[in-house]
């Protein structure tokens, strides 16, 4: 009898456990979601930004919510790149926004704005490359 009481209060504890965190799931999912993020879906429209020796071509462009931008470096460009939200080192203007890795300098990294701004960027392997998108 002892154990079946001990057992019953272990099966209480643990629905306990269950719902708590549950709820804080549930707390949780909507904390995440900033104010300020529009959800839009892909235009399936592609933009090329190249970072080339002098900075980033165009370093100034205007797209529409839900349109891609593909980075990528020009041939004599020759080192790794990492495209990023200002400000740096933090990247916390739009956190999404940066390749949270070095990319390859023949590869590209691409990135869907959902958010409408005007945000500002940088090369944060080169920090003085800058650029800014315009999402409307
Ligand atoms: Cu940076």
């Amino acid at each position: 009898m002892k154990y079946f009481i001990g057992f019953l209060v272990l099966l209480a504890l643990a629905l306990a456990g269950f719902f708590i965190s549950q709820n804080k799931g549930e707390d949780t999912l909507k904390g995440d979601v900033p104010e300020q993020q529009t959800v839009v879906s892909p235009t399936g429209v592609e933009h090329r930004i190249v970072l080339t020796k002098d900075g980033y071509t165009p370093s100034e462009i205007s797209i529409s919510a839900g349109d891609k931008i593909i980075f990528s470096t020009s041939p004599e460009y020759g080192k790794l790149h990492w495209p990023a939200s200002n400000i740096h080192p933090t990247h916390s203007i739009y956190s999404e926004f940066d390749s949270k890795v070095p990319i390859e300098a023949e590869k590209t990294w691409s990135f869907v704005f959902g958010r409408v701004g005007e945000w500002r960027f940088h090369d944060h392997l080169a920090p003085f490359h800058t650029g800014v998108i315009t999402v409307e």
